[in-house]
């Protein structure tokens, strides 16, 4: 079973992923994207998809031209979990130099 991050994990995250912040709304990691045009942002996206795919967790996102928004969060357990922190750090490793 998936569990919820607990208040001593939640308390790494801003070291773990500095680029992310935890969503208002909801219990989620979310991160901003901008990139030179849409091209560059979808195929981003493409990459982001089947790393999504092969480790079975989906982000929630939006595109708009260049830019892309991801919310992270787990539906089976209903907020942050590790599968979050591990998806993010593996779209954060997409775009390492
Ligand atoms: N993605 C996200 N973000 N949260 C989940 O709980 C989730 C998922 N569950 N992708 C997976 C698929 C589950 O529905 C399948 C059956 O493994």
């Amino acid at each position: 079973m998936i569990t919820t991050l607990t208040s001593e994990e939640r308390a790494q995250l801003a070291k773990i992923l500095p680029e992310w912040r935890l969503a208002r709304e909801k219990d989620a990691l979310l991160r901003s994207f901008e990139f030179a045009d849409f091209v560059a942002a979808f195929g981003f996206m493409t990459r982001v998809a089947l790393l999504a795919e092969k480790m079975d967790h989906h982000p929630e996102w939006s595109n708009v031209y260049n830019r892309v928004e991801i919310l992270l969060t787990t539906h089976d357990c209903n907020g942050l979990s590790a599968r979050d922190v591990t998806l993010a750090q593996a779209i954060d490793h997409l775009l390492a130099p």
